[in-house]
């Protein structure tokens, strides 16, 4: 699903001023298209042009920016679930039916007037049709600020949507704050995250693509510690969702050299294992761990516990295989 493509949302009086001033400009062309009829015709025809391509405007502007909102009916569940955690997905619907019907309101109207237009009629009446066209179009645009305002803000929001790849077998890399997730993604594919020495470095999912046995493969940082489903915040959430819908496999990368404890990392773990889905360990920092540190750990505990960057794409490739 491409927010990005949503279009941008505007206040009514852009669209009014816009919508009258293109109608004045292409009016006056087609006028003078029409030299050689007769200046009652004239005058009748090129004032129906007018107010059909105020008509057409609305119609066409509206129906851009409505289809080019997501639709809940054709996104997948994750998509969906991080849609309504950010917005109100009914008030968004009827906004954007308030915009349809705003739309098909001014189409109306339009064939009302254009039908009061009659040849030979006093230019001043001809004015005054025209008058009562652009008041009562004026007045049912400005009654969408409200819905505008809020489509512009939901907009906003869609667009920072991370794009994923939701046919791809998907490794999605979680563990502590600080622990050298971004890191590991940076090794495992070509992307290139931010990386530093404190927590709370990543603020969204990183996403990272890799050839595994000749597989595209999807790799997602996900920050956030996932430790507290009930309070989380933006980037958690993402977080949250891209490990319940998008992951195949986990990766839980184990920070040993003591900023956070043993014990922490192991509650977050626990949450993750919540999602029911395979997970690998993967010991970060091992280059500057003592030996022992490492092997004391890996001894007082059941499962594997890769070390190297070779054996995780390793497992990721058995997993892989498996998979499909
Ligand atoms: N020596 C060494 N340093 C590492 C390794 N992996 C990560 N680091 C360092 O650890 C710090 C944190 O690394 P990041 O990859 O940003 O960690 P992160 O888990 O993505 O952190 P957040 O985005 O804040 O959650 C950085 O200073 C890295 O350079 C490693 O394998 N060896
Ligand atoms: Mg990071």
């Amino acid at each position: 699903m491409a927010f990005t493509k949503i279009q941008s949302v505007e206040t009514p009086e852009f669209y009014l001023n816009t919508a009258f001033s293109r109608a004045r400009k292409q009016e006056k062309q087609y006028r003078n298209s029409l030299k050689k009829s007769e200046k009652s015709k004239r005058v009748i025809l090129a004032e129906k042009h007018r107010i059909s391509l105020v008509k057409d405007y609305f119609k066409n502007t509206f129906y851009k920016l409505v289809s080019s909102f997501p639709s809940t009916d054709n996104l997948s569940e994750f998509y969906v679930e991080l849609l309504s955690s950010y917005a109100d997905v009914d008030k968004m619907k009827k906004s954007l039916s308030t915009l349809s019907w705003a739309s098909s309101k001014v189409d109306e109207l339009a064939r009302l007037h254009s039908r009061k237009l009659k040849e030979g009629m006093p230019y001043k009446d001809v004015l005054s049709v025209r008058k009562s066209f652009y008041g009562r179009v004026s007045s049912i645009i400005r009654r969408l600020d409200k819905h505008l305002v809020f489509l512009k803000e939901a907009r906003k929001v869609f667009v920072s949507f991370p794009v994923v790849k939701e046919n791809l077998f998907t490794v999605c890399i979680t563990g502590f704050p600080n622990a050298g997730k971004s890191t590991l993604l940076s090794r495992l594919t070509s992307a290139k995250p931010g990386i530093g020495s404190y927590a709370f470095t990543t603020t969204q999912l990183n996403l990272g693509y890799s050839r595994v046995n000749h597989r595209k493969v999807q790799f997602i940082d996900c920050p956030g510690t996932l430790a507290r489903p009930d309070k989380m915040n933006y980037i958690e959430k993402q977080a949250y969702l891209a490990v319940k819908y998008l992951a195949d496999v986990v990766v839980f990368v184990y920070d040993l050299t003591g900023e956070y404890s043993l014990e922490s990392q192991d509650a977050l773990l626990e949450k993750i294992k919540g999602f029911d889905k395979t997970i690998l360990f993967f010991i970060s920092k091992t280059d500057i761990l003592e030996k022992n540190v490492v092997e004391e750990f890996v001894a007082s505990r059941k499962g594997e516990f890769l070390v190297s960057v070779e054996s995780l794409k390793k497992v990721v490739s058995e997993k892989l295989s498996e998979w499909a």
